[in-house]
């Protein structure tokens, strides 16, 4: 009876740490540009402040939008890393570079915000 008891207890703790801490998506995202890709493909963050530090990893100029909320940074130079901070809702974005022919080359991810 009593190992049953303390089994109980074990479980209703694992759980209470789930639902506290575990599921949390970040608040912050580190983001590479470059020729022709936007790195990782897919993010997930938490809704509410977001802030991604962005690096143009690539070696020509590019820029970053988030689609769905037109924020973004304009223009990133060759190895430069700049952050930009947006207050996101739950949803689905995707973030481009959208100079002339840069998404269409790759250079788009997918960015899911969490409630
Ligand atoms: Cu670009």
């Amino acid at each position: 009876m009593r190992t049953i008891r303390l089994i109980l207890i074990a479980a209703s703790i694992a759980l209470v740490l789930a639902a506290c801490g575990g599921s949390k998506a970040p608040t912050e995202a580190q983001v590479v540009l470059s020729e022709w890709a936007i790195e990782p493909q897919e993010l997930t963050v938490q809704a509410g402040s977001v802030t991604f530090e962005v690096e143009n990893a690539g070696t020509i100029e590019h820029n970053f939008v988030i689609k769905g909320v037109e924020q973004g940074l304009e223009l990133l130079l060759p190895a430069e890393t700049q952050t930009l901070t947006v207050t996101l809702a739950p949803g689905s974005y995707t973030l481009v570079c959208s100079l002339p022919g840069h998404t269409e080359a790759g250079m788009t991810s997918a960015l899911t915000v969490s409630g």
